[in-house]
């Protein structure tokens, strides 16, 4: 799962994608079509996962992961110039979600593209940019529709291209309208029409209001978008890029000298978690417990599809415990003679923060 880090110039970005990733995991820069891109995976914190580890000491303890992607380059009137350049809008695209961050923090020496500090108001370039961006690709794919119905084709041609542009058309309303895809609902034939498209505004929204050091210095929240898969979190971006940078110890010495309970990007991490709609199973044996990452309502064959291939294609069952159970039991063989491993057809809805063991023949 990747999201990619977008906002107005210095709103932050840089400083919170190293916040996210403690300056160590950064790769290389790369710049397509002269763009500022960098990619790094965070291991998504769970306190779960370190109980597991400290009650059963394997040789490995492996996180669920997500990849976040700082993208430079998005700036306000690119949409209305006939839309984000092709790199930018491929590399912005390719994200399973986007954070956008907004600029909060007060500074006298880093200068704001719009003149002045208002986080709302950037929220509201951003979205238009995203939907513009919408707007002019559903223009572009209706254009292409409309030649080829004047063209003919087969009867199951023409048909699919005219429900096609059917969706496209109302789509374009909403936009037109003033919202975002997201809050469409569409069934699942119309999802799957789509998903080549990668549409911007349907995507999942983390929205981050970057704040100064000083909570002296801060903003009234801007009003959170409404809509389920839309989260708002406030952060202390360039604190929390040092405190990233420091050892353990000192960030907890630090964090406790200002009453704070726990690092900030330990709740992006979460929240970005939460608004991907994923949930962690866990799997163990005697060289490794592992957290995966799994889509919400997934099922157990999905869960062993994450694991490998294999144990999807043979699978026969999943043996379910809850991880504070089997901590409890103490190990697997103890909760399987107390009962308390459930046996799962390939149809059993996972839910979070179980344990699976996987049984399967191939
Ligand atoms: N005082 C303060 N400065 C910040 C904060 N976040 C970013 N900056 C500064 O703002 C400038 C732009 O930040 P950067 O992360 O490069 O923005 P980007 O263009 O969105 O990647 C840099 O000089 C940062 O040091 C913050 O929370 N407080
Ligand atoms: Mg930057």
């Amino acid at each position: 799962m990747q999201i990619g880090i977008i906002g107005l110039p210095q709103s932050g970005k840089t400083t919170i994608f190293r916040a996210l990733t403690g300056g160590r995991a950064e790769r290389s820069t790369f710049a397509p079509g002269g763009l500022q891109v960098q990619t790094a995976i965070v291991n998504v914190p769970d306190p779960r996962l370190d109980a597991l580890g400290e009650r059963f000491q394997p040789r490995r303890t492996v996180h669920a992961q997500i990849q976040y992607t700082d993208i430079g380059g998005l700036e306000r009137g690119l949409g209305e110039a006939g839309g984000l350049s092709g790199p930018l809008l491929n590399q912005i695209a390719q994200n399973d979600a986007l954070m956008v961050v907004l600029r909060a923090f007060p500074s006298a020496i880093v200068p704001h593209p719009e003149g002045s500090i208002d986080p709302a108001r950037d929220l509201a370039i951003i979205q238009d940019e995203l939907m513009l961006s919408d707007m002019a690709l559903i223009e572009r794919r209706l254009q292409r529709l409309r030649e080829r119905m004047s063209k003919g084709g087969t009867p199951a041609e023409r048909e699919a291209n005219a429900r096609e542009m059917a969706l496209l058309e109302r789509l374009m309303a909403v936009l037109e309208a003033g919202r975002p895809l997201r809050d469409e609902p569409l069934s699942p034939d119309e999802e799957r029409m789509l998903r080549g498209y990668g549409f911007l505004t349907q995507k999942p929204l983390l929205i981050i209001v970057n704040q100064g050091d000083d909570p002296a210095d801060d903003l009234p929240m801007p009003k959170a978008p409404e809509g389920e898969r839309i989260t708002m979190l406030a952060l202390r971006g360039q604190l929390e890029m040092e405190l990233a940078q420091m050892s353990p110890e000192e960030a907890a010495e630090f964090l406790a000298e200002f009453g704070i309970e726990e690092l900030g990007l330990y709740r992006v991490v979460r929240a970005s978690y939460e608004v991907l709609g994923l949930i962690t199973f866990f799997t163990m044996n005697e060289e490794e417990i592992r957290a995966w990452a799994l889509r919400r309502g997934g099922t157990a064959l999905e869960a062993a599809a994450t694991i490998h291939t294999d144990l999807a294609r043979g699978f026969i069952r999943a043996e379910v415990i809850e991880y504070d159970r089997l901590l409890e039991a103490g190990s697997l063989a103890e909760a399987r003679r107390r009962g308390w491993l459930r046996l799962e057809g390939k149809d059993y809805i996972v839910q979070d923060g179980e344990m699976l063991y996987i049984r399967f023949n191939v």
